[in-house]
């Protein structure tokens, strides 16, 4: 199984996505994610000008001995940029080993633990109506986990409102289109006073069942985490992403000392080495890496089961600047890991699912990967050029004295 062909295809179907194609001797094609949000071009440009080259003439079928290669090999370790490069070249081999076999991904991986992986909605609103229109609205397509992010008062745009709900199809994406990144205000000591207060409206709303997740955002320090953690014990949340910025594991210690709302975190980090502290530790109860940023298949896998020996459980980054050949690789872990707690799910927009055939399914709150060999995604190419990349830029953060913060 000789590779014979790599390449890099970047498509802009309403947001940009980086995708790898590898193709064997024999004709088979493997799809691999490798879009970072706002950096795309880096990846595509690490992929094209370091990774190709090396890749054509090797041995498709060697999937760890490449991630090896590509890891070990290039000397410089980790970071977004080389562990999405990795990541969409070690998926798309396993993409085309899963096709060899004839099977779905996940059946290789040790098959099923589960009929379907628990996934998460992202309901959110500046107000209290609009919030409960939006969890209304996910509910009713079938959701039975939620995550809750509101607008603060007194603040404008807040990372995760969208910018339209209420019974509107939800679509939020922060890069925006802009020469440069916009730039929002932020206030960390109004966001703590408000939330409580939402989540206990929710709680009187929706009952005691719903699981409710919400995410931080990496913008409070560990004490103003802590303090947050606290104030929401009584609304019995899921989890509290991101809750102080990701870098400082140390910093989970002290929210942990004094809360036992659940911690999830991992969104940034690319390496089963930004958690050995966190995981070692007992610091965390969800690791929230995407398999798009931390080295394929085979890099959430070291991961999870690293975590399992601690009794920590998996919550994917699943929104919507993970394409669907990331998602697609995402779900097949999810049914396949003993470890499983939660899956993210942000719909793709009708455009994107014109570029990317998927044939992943939701039913009764669980998704599917499908059993179609391989990931069970493909790729339209000529769907895919009639949309180019555009520029586009996460936001930047500022206090009201205008110091940058963490966005
Ligand atoms: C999440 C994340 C995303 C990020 C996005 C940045 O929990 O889904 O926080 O919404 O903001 O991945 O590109
Ligand atoms: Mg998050």
């Amino acid at each position: 199984m000789r590779i014979v062909s790599a390449e890099v295809v970047v498509t802009s179907p309403g947001r940009n996505f980086v995708t790898l194609r590898i193709t064997t001797e024999d004709g088979l094609s493997g799809l691999g994610d490798a879009t970072l949000n706002g950096r795309e071009l880096a990846v595509r440009a690490y992929l094209v000008e370091h990774v190709v080259p090396l890749l054509v003439g090797r041995d498709a079928s060697a999937v760890e001995d490449t991630w090896q290669y590509l890891y070990r090999g290039a000397y410089w370790r980790r970071g977004p940029v080389t562990m999405a490069a990795i990541a969409a070249v070690d998926t798309a081999l396993w993409d085309i080993k899963a096709k060899a076999a004839g099977m779905p991904l996940y059946q290789l991986l040790g098959g099923a633990c589960r009929v379907g992986a628990l996934a998460y909605g992202h309901a959110s609103g500046r107000d209290l109506p609009e919030l409960f229109d939006s969890i209304r609205a996910h509910l009713e397509r079938g959701y039975r986990a939620i995550r809750v992010q509101t607008g603060v008062p007194g603040l404008g745009v807040v990372y995760g409102v969208a910018a339209s709900v209420g019974g509107q199809r939800y679509d939020y994406e922060p890069a925006r289109r802009t020469a440069l990144p916009v730039e929002e205000e932020w206030d960390t000591r109004a966001y703590l006073r408000h939330v409580p207060g939402v989540f206990e409206a929710v709680r009187a709303e929706f009952g005691p069942e719903l699981p409710l997740l919400h995410d931080g955002h990496h913008r409070m320090t560990p004490i103003q985490a802590a303090k947050l953690g606290k104030a929401l014990e009584p609304y019995d949340l899921f989890w509290l992403e991101d809750a102080t910025p990701g870098e400082d594991q140390a910093a989970l210690r002290l929210i942990r000392q004094h809360t036992t709302t659940p911690l999830a975190i991992g969104e940034v980090f690319n390496s089963v080495h930004d958690y050995q502290e966190l995981i070692t530790g007992r610091l965390i109860d969800y690791v929230r890496s995407a398999v798009t940023h931390t080295g394929g298949v085979t890099g959430m896998r070291r991961l999870l089961d690293f975590a399992g020996v601690y009794g920590i459980k998996s919550g994917i980054h699943g929104p919507t600047d993970i394409s669907p050949v990331g998602m697609a690789a995402a779900l097949h872990l999810d049914l396949a890991v003993h470890n499983f707690g939660i899956q993210e799910h942000m719909e793709h927009a009708a455009r994107t699912l014109e570029v990317f055939r998927t044939s992943f399914t939701f039913d009764g709150g669980l998704l599917h990967p499908s059993d179609a060999p391989g990931l069970g995604v493909e790729l339209d190419d000529e769907a895919a050029g009639a949309f180019p990349y555009e520029a586009a830029y996460l936001p930047v953060n500022r206090l009201r004295d205008g110091t940058v913060h963490d966005w």
